[in-house]
């Protein structure tokens, strides 16, 4: 994969695309990942580098188009809500009570490396603003 361990490195490697991403063989099970939460439109995953002690990616299960966001249509309006509903279905879960950090990372200037949408959900210390 185009994976590199600098996160800088990897939104450099990355070009936008719509073709599948490794996101999709976590879906289909084909690669491991911890799901710490999953329904029939998303599913929630451990980062496999994780930038604080909770992490999690929530991602759709059907990208239709959605590389980014970006990249949004008004038909995604629906799973855009979900998204975010279930980070913080996953927050509570993970007993984020003092406050937790959403990111979604579009295109190459925000260090976007992996091209199917995705929400991260970050906690467990205190986050610094402005993020980098
Ligand atoms: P970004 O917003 O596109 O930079 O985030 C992609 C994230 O996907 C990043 O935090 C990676 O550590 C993470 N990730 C992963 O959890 N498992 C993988 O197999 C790959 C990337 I490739």
């Amino acid at each position: 994969s185009a994976y590199m361990a600098s996160e800088k490195g990897a939104a450099v490697a990355a070009t936008p695309s719509d073709s599948p991403t490794i996101f999709d063989k976590i879906i289909n099970k084909e690669i491991p990942a911890t799901i710490v939460y999953e329904d029939d439109k998303v599913l929630a995953f451990r980062d496999i580098a994780p930038q604080a002690p909770t992490h999690i990616l929530l991602i759709p299960k059907v990208k239709d188009g959605l590389t980014g966001l970006s990249k949004a249509e008004e038909r995604h309006s629906v799973i855009l809500g979900h998204l975010l509903y279930t980070a913080k279905l996953v927050a509570k879960q993970e007993g984020l009570e003092d406050g937790f950090r959403i990111v979604i990372n579009d295109g190459p200037s925000a260090c976007q490396s992996v091209y199917h949408i995705h929400v991260h959900l970050l906690g467990g210390r205190q986050m610094n603003w402005p993020p980098g």
